[in-house]
């Protein structure tokens, strides 16, 4: 097992479109538990393979307090989405930032596991936003991005001011 890096926004790589895999090989299965460990040590609750630079879709997701319920999700599809609920989101590529954002309240998924067996899921509370976010970044979307542009902007400004004062840092 390996622990992977993972990119931060504004990496470009994040907005990169993650393509569905094909071959349930013993690679896949090296990287789901790869992103699983880590996952467990950032610590999060999920991780997109687009996170750690691999453009597949493959999300892992432990939501539960004894971090004992791993869940794999290979090629997801939302079918069924109700509600309207919004909640306070982190990332691990936005580090230190949290805010609200309105996601789908109930969700059914239809997925694969590691070894290519589909199943579906039908999930509610901190799971169905959690899928939700971990399927924007296959699609390339990092949570900000579903922000208003004015959110957009302070954070971007927060960035660049956190930037320049690691510079001068760096020079004192
Ligand atoms: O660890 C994480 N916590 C979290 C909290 C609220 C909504 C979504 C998340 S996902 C995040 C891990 C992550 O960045 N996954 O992509
Ligand atoms: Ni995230």
């Amino acid at each position: 097992m390996a622990r992977l890096t993972i990119l931060e926004y504004p990496d470009p790589r994040l907005k990169r479109i993650a393509a569905p895999v094909t071959e349930f090989s013993p690679e896949l299965r090296q990287l789901v538990a790869d992103m699983a460990e880590t996952m467990y040590a950032a610590p999060g609750i999920g991780l997109a393979a687009t996170q750690v630079d691999v453009h597949k879709q493959v999300i892992v997701i432990d939501v539960s307090e004894t971090k004992d319920d791993l869940r794999v999700l290979v090629n997801p599809k939302i079918v069924r989405a109700e509600g309207e609920v919004k909640g306070e989101e982190g990332c691990l590529s936005v580090p230190g930032y949290y805010d609200g954002v309105v996601r789908a309240e109930r969700v059914t998924v239809e997925a694969q596991d590691a070894e290519g067996r589909p199943f579906t899921l039908d999930a509610e509370g901190l799971l169905a936003v959690c899928i939700q976010h971990e399927m924007d970044h296959l699609k390339g979307i990092v949570f900000v991005e579903r922000l208003s542009q004015l959110k957009q902007l302070r954070y971007k400004a927060r960035l660049a001011k956190q930037k320049r004062e690691a510079a001068r840092r760096a020079v004192a």
